[in-house]
């Protein structure tokens, strides 16, 4: 298989561990995503995936998937073990709860696209730009430490989809310097997680594009 990504993109860092996590190999293909205002929006990349983001997942039959929680569904489907997601139907919504919280509500908000439009279109400077960044991740993350009870995963037992998308975004909030205390279960599960090495070797220092 082979995953345009990019080592800092927290999306491309969910499929990361996951392919880790269920032993499939894979060839990393780097798309920086600032130099020269984003690679990712040069035509050969765009031929690849429209949407221009990263991560790109092509299946040894070269099949093309975008949208990192359609690829790690995929991924489940193709490769069931370990599951990443809870047999029984009301289980299964409840960690699809916690990885969407996570992935279509918080994310997006902080995604380079939008911070970058704040500051060219909208004149924002970095200082508003980073109190958007710290308004959007408290915003989810307090109702994300209510929902979560470390066991010592997010949802139990078993690592799920849930702490595929933990991970990348504790990762990026302790970049831009979110203050984490008041959020001591999702830390405790963020350091349940990077102690094991799928997780370890996903992250972003760890791949082959990393600065
Ligand atoms: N919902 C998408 C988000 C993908 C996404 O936005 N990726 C970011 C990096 S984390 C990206 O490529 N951004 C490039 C840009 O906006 O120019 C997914 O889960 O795969």
């Amino acid at each position: 298989m082979k995953l345009y990504s990019y080592f800092r993109s927290s999306a491309a860092y969910r499929v990361r561990i996951a392919l880790n996590l269920k032993g499939i190999a894979y060839e990393t293909a780097p798309i920086h995503l600032v130099k020269d205002g984003g690679h990712n929006k040069r035509p050969e990349f765009r031929a690849v995936n429209p949407q221009m983001r990263v991560p790109v997942l092509v299946t040894p039959a070269g099949t093309v998937l975008i949208q990192s929680l359609a690829i790690i569904e995929y991924l489940e489907e193709t490769h069931p073990e370990p599951a990443l997601l809870p047999k029984d139907p009301i289980g299964r919504a409840k960690v699809r709860a916690l990885a969407e919280l996570i992935a279509c509500d918080i994310h997006p908000l902080n995604n380079i696209g939008p911070l970058r439009y704040l500051k060219n279109a909208m004149g924002q400077d970095q200082s508003a730009i980073d109190a958007w960044y710290h308004h959007w991740v408290v915003t989810g993350f307090e109702p994300l430490e209510a929902l979560i009870a470390p066991a010592p995963y997010a949802c139990g037992e078993q690592v799920t989809l849930a702490d595929l998308c933990l991970v990348p975004q504790v990762y990026n909030a302790r970049r831009l310097k979110v203050p984490l205390d008041k959020f001591p279960k999702i830390v405790a599960v963020d350091a349940a997680c990077s102690a094991l090495a799928a997780f370890d070797q996903a992250r972003p220092e760890n791949q082959p594009d990393a600065e």
